[in-house]
């Protein structure tokens, strides 16, 4: 190791000092345990301090490295990230960790462009997880990520994170070199540096982790390709296998307002791309549609068969067995005709199954049972939802899966892997509408709550670029999923 700056030696002196690095033995929040412990917190209260990480943070950012606006990571980053705006006149952007309403409240607090490039400011990086968490909602709120400054980088796989997702990691000190200056000042002890560095050497991994409890345990899942080999229902089965080979665990819900635009968002929103190549499904509510004609069904699918997605009509059938064949075939909508895919509630009873079944099996139809729902106050809970499991198991042959919002929480878990998991109620960040409606992370609802499918309406449809932001949906949704199979 080169001899480090004075300052820097200084730095870590009196991070050690004010106790904000630690040696013993801490549980970190990816659940390792870990022989040193850093909590930078602290420094709010030594203002001289932080003026001077905020200098050197700003010098470690090579001058190549051009940037409009910074972003803290919150909240330890956020009052280093401020610093480094006040000190380098570059004005700042705040990330909500909760958005209570989405009528009202941004993601994203400040004034900024699209395509301005957004520094982000982290005080310690692991696996970049926290990173990423922040990237996202910028990213979808047309801002651009290439670089992050972190104080400390533990060196256990954030940089390679990082750098899989675009971002170049620069660091003001590696975990390493720090604990180095810290013995050579003989601060610890030979043991402990030892102990650091084995550590270190023996965690240089740390995949992102889920956002769950550090003790909660993460189940193996089946990739998607095996389950498609055991899917009794050909649409089930063609719908794995689009999964894998478009990357995509992606549903579109195309909430909008008239049927030429939802053709539009599927296909190309010129001069745009569309969100056509981004996803394995795209779900409708054809009875939204002011300007349905009875070709919407026939033009839907030739946009399918060109991007490869299948079509997903939200009808959430309620009825007894007989009305429900007539929905299904008849009507303006004839939904039959050109939906891969409908949903059902099971609030009538298996016979809703029967009668479905009887029109869309010999046309290799699937159906979705609504298992559990995303609305706050919604009944689909309980017994229920074991209702629901119990009727899919006994029609393997129509039943491809499940609307779901925490399979993982059901007793046996996501259980019977031919069977497919969607969820609704997904957006870059936590939070929900003024409707009842209630958002999770595409990480959370893939890798916690054990679904397969990240279905996703206004956090795409309402945003600037949908292609743009469907594509960060898309890889967050594929990420997840990597964390969690064999
Ligand atoms: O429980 C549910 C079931 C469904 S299918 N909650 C839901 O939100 N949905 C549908 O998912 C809903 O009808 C809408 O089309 C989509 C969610 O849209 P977003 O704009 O809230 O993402």
């Amino acid at each position: 190791m080169s001899s480090p700056p004075p300052s820097m030696e200084s730095l870590i002196l009196q991070l050690h000092d004010i106790s904000a690095v630690k040696f013993g033995n801490f549980k970190l929040k990816s659940g390792i345990y870990s022989p040193i412990y850093i909590d930078l917190r602290l420094i709010v209260s030594y203002p001289a301090l932080l003026r001077q990480i905020s200098q050197t943070l700003t010098a470690a950012v090579p001058s190549s490295s051009r940037y409009d606006v910074v972003c803290g990571v919150p909240y330890t980053a956020l009052p280093i990230a401020t610093c480094i705006s006040l000190s380098s006149n570059v004005p700042m952007v705040m990330r909500r960790k909760e958005v209570k309403d989405y009528g009202t409240a941004k993601a994203i607090e400040g004034a900024f462009e699209q395509d301005q490039v957004c520094l982000i400011v982290e005080d310690l990086v692991t696996s970049g997880a926290s990173v990423l968490e922040t990237t996202a909602p910028l990213r979808a709120a047309g801002l651009k990520v290439t670089d992050a400054v972190v104080m400390i980088d533990r060196e256990q796989g954030g940089r390679e994170n990082l750098a899989k997702n675009g971002i170049t990691l620069h660091s003001m000190v590696k975990l390493s070199d720090m604990v180095r200056i810290l013995k050579q000042k003989g601060r610890v002890s030979e043991e402990t540096e030892k102990m650091v560095m084995k550590f270190l050497e023996e965690n240089q991994k740390v995949s992102v982790p889920s956002a769950a409890p550090a003790e909660k345990k993460v189940t193996v899942r089946l990739p998607f390709g095996e389950r498609a080999k055991i899917a009794k229902n050909p649409t089930g089965k063609r719908l794995f296998e689009i999964m894998v080979k478009k990357e995509s665990n992606l549903c579109l819900a195309a909430d909008v307002a008239t049927a030429a635009e939802l053709l539009e968002i599927a296909d190309k929103c010129r001069p745009n791309p569309g969100v056509g190549p981004e996803i394995c499904l795209l779900k409708t509510h054809v009875d939204i549609l002011p300007d349905f004609t009875p070709d919407f069904g026939s033009k839907l699918r030739s946009i399918a068969d060109k991007h490869n997605f299948l079509i997903f009509e939200d009808r959430k059938f309620a009825d007894i067995g007989n009305t429900v064949t007539m929905q299904y075939e008849g009507g303006i909508f004839r939904i039959l005709d050109w939906a891969d895919i409908v949903n059902a509630h099971i609030i009538s009873g298996p016979g809703i199954v029967d009668g479905l079944k009887l029109k869309g099996l010999s046309r290799g139809r699937g159906l979705l049972l609504l298992a559990e729902m995303s609305s706050s106050g919604n009944l689909a809970t309980g017994d229920y939802t074991a209702a629901a499991v119990k009727i899919a198991e006994d029609h393997p042959d129509f039943v491809i899966g499940f609307i779901s919002v925490n399979p993982a929480s059901w007793s046996g878990g996501p259980g019977n892997p031919s069977l497919i998991h969607a969820t609704p109620g997904v957006q870059m960040i936590k939070g929900g509408d003024a409707l009842g409606q209630q958002y999770n992370t595409p990480l959370s609802v893939i890798s916690d709550r054990g679904s397969d499918i990240i279905i996703v309406g206004r956090g795409i449809i309402k945003a600037a670029n949908p292609a743009e932001v469907a594509r960060e949906y898309r890889l967050q949704g594929w990420d997840a999923y990597l964390v969690n199979c064999k």
